[in-house]
């Protein structure tokens, strides 16, 4: 019977050919949470010389840092715990003693998000779950002594949003990695993931840490095979693209970009359909302490990334870092109560729309940099980042119905349609009448 209902085969073209489920491309929005032993030293520098990479101010990366002896790591290691610490002895002070799931969960939900990722395992090997594969170096054998992917599935499921897990295939300081990577691969890496996929049946994997080995080496093929056909979530699980040095932004799930400044050329650049941009809300994913409100972006900043993002077809990931003791910071929180309220209001212009009219979209943004559109059956939502100073010109529209403004009940905006120009009003309103704080949108 399961030869019967096998549908994938082991190679790039078949795999492809997969569409990824529905869920995905309607949802749009997404919590990362980077979380583990790194929570602890919680560091890096936010600002940095000109040229440096930009994972020297991920705190996730500090204990690589300090291995690679990078200087301020080194110098502020020294500093702070002297040089009998090593990073192996943080593990023991992530206690997440103040870690409640369900409130996380219905942070997410407030935030307006429709599904969680979580980093099941770094860089750095240490796994949030009980891997079997991962003695001792996860969160139920030491520190927090309790298993966070499935406590925050739980809460986040019943808090009626998906669940995903970020994987990294590499880990910097596993003994067989760089000796005997066929066995890493086989015997490890594998085993564990899948361990991870029927353990915790998510409904997106976020691979990462595929970058110094093919997919042949890292058996991505047979792997998503495997998932696609034989697993408990093959019918509902979506993917990235992040399964190879020869993968991104070809094959896979879904395109992959992080901390990205160019947003409109993406898709230009992928063969994939779909796309998703991540990134912190500061500089850092994983937490960082000695970030400033200065490197941290305002709510009005993100909310014009989510649409940037969704006009131009993709989906936005947006990260926050817990403390080791399992608070998501205050300002954190702020930040996706924002969003929420804001997508409470607009959210219709944003969940289950498509991309608009691509040359229609150049020729439009070419006039009215502010105005980004997207388009849900034969209605056109134009989202102003900035309130419209004067009247709003949107060209190629051949026929209109009315206009409105998302937020402010059945009132009618003032619109006149010549020469396939469409000319709206914006209404006057004042910071009683006003529908949101930021980002209006017109239907
Ligand atoms: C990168 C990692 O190296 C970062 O630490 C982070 O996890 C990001 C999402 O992916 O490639």
């Amino acid at each position: 019977l399961s030869s019967l209902a096998q549908q994938y085969q082991p190679d790039w073209k078949s795999l492809d050919s997969r569409e990824m489920p529905e869920w995905y491309q309607r949802d749009k929005f997404g919590i990362f949470i980077h979380w583990g032993v790194y929570a602890v030293p919680a560091w890096a520098p936010p600002v940095l010389k000109p040229g440096e990479k930009k994972d020297r101010s991920f705190s996730e990366w500090y204990w690589k840092h300090l291995h690679d002896s990078v200087d301020y790591f080194v110098k502020h290691h020294e500093e702070f715990y002297g040089d009998k610490i090593k990073y192996q002895d943080f593990a023991g002070n992530f206690k997440a003693e103040n870690f409640d799931p369900g409130f996380w969960a219905e942070l997410f939900r407030r935030s307006g998000a429709r599904y969680v990722v979580l980093t099941s395992k770094h860089h750095d090997g240490f796994a949030l779950w009980p891997s079997r594969f991962s003695r001792n170096w996860n969160s139920v054998d030491i520190g927090p002594h309790r298993n966070i992917c499935k406590e925050l599935s739980a809460a986040v499921t019943a808090a009626g949003l998906k669940m995903g897990f970020y994987y990294s295939l590499y880990e910097w300081f596993h003994p067989l990695m760089w000796k005997d990577s066929t066995r890493y691969v086989n015997d490890y890496m594998l085993p564990q993931l899948k361990e991870l996929v029927e353990d915790l049946r998510p409904s997106l994997l976020f691979a990462d840490g595929e970058w110094d080995f093919s997919s042949k080496l890292w058996k991505s093929e047979s792997f998503l095979a495997w998932l696609y056909n034989n697993s408990a979530v093959r019918d509902s699980i979506v993917v990235n693209d992040r399964w190879g040095s020869d993968c991104r932004a070809r094959h896979g799930g879904y395109y992959s970009t992080e901390f990205s400044s160019n947003l409109s050329d993406y898709k230009a650049h992928s063969r994939l359909s779909l796309w998703e941009e991540c990134r912190g809300i500061g500089k850092s994913f994983g937490y960082n302490a000695i970030e400033n409100l200065e490197d941290y972006q305002t709510s009005d900043s993100l909310i014009t990334n989510l649409i940037e993002i969704v006009s131009h077809g993709g989906n936005f990931l947006l990260n926050v870092g817990p403390t080791a003791d399992g608070r998501i910071p205050v300002i954190m929180q702020q930040r996706l109560q924002d969003i929420g309220d804001w997508l409470k209001v607009n959210g219709e212009a944003i969940f289950g729309t498509v991309i608009w009219d691509k040359d229609k979209q150049q020729l439009n943004r070419k006039h009215n940099p502010y105005t980004y559109y997207t388009r849900k059956g034969k209605d056109l939502y134009a989202l102003c980042t900035n309130w419209p100073e004067g009247k709003i010109i949107i060209h190629g529209i051949r026929k209109f119905k009315k206009v409105r403004l998302l937020g402010a009940g059945q009132l009618e905006v003032k619109a006149t349609l010549k020469n396939d120009q469409l000319t709206i009003v914006p209404p006057v309103i004042s910071p009683n009448t006003e529908p949101c704080k930021w980002a209006w949108v017109f239907k």
